[in-house]
């Protein structure tokens, strides 16, 4: 007998393929869950209920638009659909087809309806049914729609971050959940004064916003160190005063049509854009581009530190507010949302006595273009008009103040949401002036306790601010960014008696895979159980 002959017939090929997938499905098994109150959301869903069984997504699977009883916004479930089969596309590597029905069937389908007003009458709140042959997902507007589509996406394997095509299968387990957010206003603010970050890199944090179902982001657009807006009527403003940042690096600007991308990716996201132009101090950079801006008259320096609380406008100049008219004309007329924020913060060189009728005016230039102020906590010390809101970052007293006078509050308290601030003392990026804030420490708190006197009723929700004095590119802006913003987030939409630190830390570690797909440089906090395998949470 030839020695050969069993390597010629073959005969082991079936044997060695079958034990190598017997053990590379041992490594990596596939993800099939059918417990629905098991899984890791974030922020966790106000109600849940499982019924034990899984559906799962194929390459016949459609986005099917269901002719539901809205009026406003037909449109909005298709973009919604798009939005999704997108989503989808890259790592699936399924050409998810969205098309119109008039009703619904067991063919596997994801179904999306739009009525008129939603299960619960609250703004963005959303009901999902995943059964084992198709999915339906109801909401009274297109953003809870997208909100939904959210949680769909994290009840998928975290492998559907990718972007390139990954093995399935992908499925998803059975159960409904209805969910609506606490407060009305969830965001996270990006200075881009201090250091610039580029469009893409915007887009990229409006991203993370989205996946955490929050719906505002807050642009820090001019301080001491740069004005990164173009002004059409004021071109020095950005060519002078968007020169420079932090550490004497380029600085950059958005010209009007990019902050508009902006303004337009946000808002397929269902996100506002809240622009800040921050005021009377926090200015050295238009001071450095107009000279009549200062009481002397004098230009002042480019300035890359990062002291604050050194510069104001000329508060008794009437140049000034015909400056601040055209700032806040020009940039009306490129966002989608209510408000522009005036900033108001660190004005230590402007006497109060001059504070006080600035904010009062700058106010009034702001709702001449259609517009509803927000400003930080000091400008409750201003008469504030009916629809300002406070945004409280340092002095409650300020905040309770705005509240005295029926002003609506933004909670962003330094020493718990400030992104900026070091994890812990060996944190190489970051300041620790309110505090180190751990992981633990950001989500521990509640913002209708926090404060006496601040409560519920007086909170329109809460604001996550990341400062850029200590960073200035995307893997740092990541890195303090996660994993503490999905805790704000949670903090915004999920019930504080819903809320517990001991589960939250098991749903945070159980996104390390999302997060890794993602290619999110986060914080490996030794507070959360990073866990590589889908360990699901123990359900109370
Ligand atoms: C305080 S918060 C500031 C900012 C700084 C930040 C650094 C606020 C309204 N003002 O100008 O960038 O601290 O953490």
């Amino acid at each position: 007998m030839n020695k050969f002959s069993i390597f010629g017939k073959m005969h082991w090929l079936p044997v060695v393929v079958s034990i190598l997938a017997f053990f590379i499905s041992c490594t990596e098994p596939p993800h099939t869950p059918k417990d629905l109150l098991k899984e890791a959301l974030i922020p966790q869903p106000v109600f849940v209920e499982a019924d034990g069984s899984s559906f799962s997504l194929t390459d016949k699977t459609a986005i099917v638009l269901l002719n539901g009883e809205s009026s406003e916004d037909p449109e909005g479930a298709e973009k919604v659909g798009r939005y999704l089969a997108g989503l989808l596309k890259p790592a699936t590597g399924f050409d998810v087809q969205v098309r119109t029905s008039g009703s619904e069937s067991d063919d596997g389908n994801i179904y999306l309806q739009l009525n008129d007003s939603s299960p619960s009458g609250i703004a963005e709140s959303y009901e999902l049914s995943i059964m084992e042959n198709r999915v339906k997902l109801t909401a009274g507007d297109p953003a809870g729609l997208f909100r939904g589509i959210q949680t769909l996406r994290q009840l998928l394997p975290p492998s559907i971050e990718k972007n390139t095509p990954q093995q399935g299968p992908w499925e998803i387990a059975t159960g409904t959940i209805r969910d609506s957010p606490a407060y009305p206003y969830r965001g996270g603010m990006l200075d881009v004064a201090r250091h610039f970050f580029k469009v893409e890199d915007v887009k990229k944090y409006i991203d993370y916003l989205a996946m955490y179902k929050m719906n505002a982001l807050h642009l820090h657009l001019s301080d001491d160190q740069g004005w990164r807006i173009e002004i059409k009527s004021w071109p020095e403003l950005t060519t002078r005063g968007g020169s420079t940042e932090v550490g004497g690096g380029e600085g950059g600007f958005y010209t009007q049509e990019e902050f508009k991308e902006i303004v337009q990716y946000a808002d397929d996201r269902y996100i506002m854009v809240i622009p800040e132009i921050d005021m009377p101090g926090h200015t050295n950079a238009a001071l450095a581009s107009y000279a009549e801006l200062n009481c002397d008259d004098k230009l002042r320096e480019l300035y890359t530190g990062i002291e604050v609380g050194f510069s104001t406008f000329c508060t008794d100049k009437e140049v000034v507010y015909k400056f601040i008219d055209d700032v806040f004309g020009e940039l009306a007329g490129l966002i989608n949302g209510p408000y522009i924020h005036i900033g108001g913060d660190e004005s230590h060189v402007t006497a109060l006595e001059d504070y006080i009728p600035f904010v009062n005016r700058v106010q009034e230039i702001v709702k001449s273009h259609g517009k509803q102020v927000i400003g930080w906590d000091e400008i409750a010390n201003a008469t504030l008009l009916p629809n300002t809101k406070v945004q409280y970052w340092a002095e409650a007293e300020n905040a309770k103040k705005g509240i005295a006078q029926g002003a609506e509050v933004i909670m962003s308290p330094a020493r718990k949401v400030y992104l900026d601030m070091q994890y812990d003392s060996t944190t190489r990026l970051g300041l620790h002036w309110a505090a180190y804030i751990e992981v633990d420490s950001s989500y521990i708190w509640d913002p209708a306790t926090l404060e006496n006197g601040i409560e519920k009723q007086h909170i329109f929700g809460v604001e996550a601010p990341l400062w850029t004095e200590t960073i200035d590119k995307l893997d740092d802006l990541e890195y303090m960014v996660f994993p503490r913003l999905p805790g704000v987030a949670e903090i915004g939409w999920t019930p504080a008696s819903e809320r517990n630190w001991a589960d939250y830390r098991l749903r945070l570690g159980a996104q390390k895979k999302r997060f890794e797909a993602l290619g999110i440089d986060y914080y490996p906090s030794a507070k959360v159980p990073w866990s590589d395998t889908l360990v699901t949470r123990p359900v109370q």
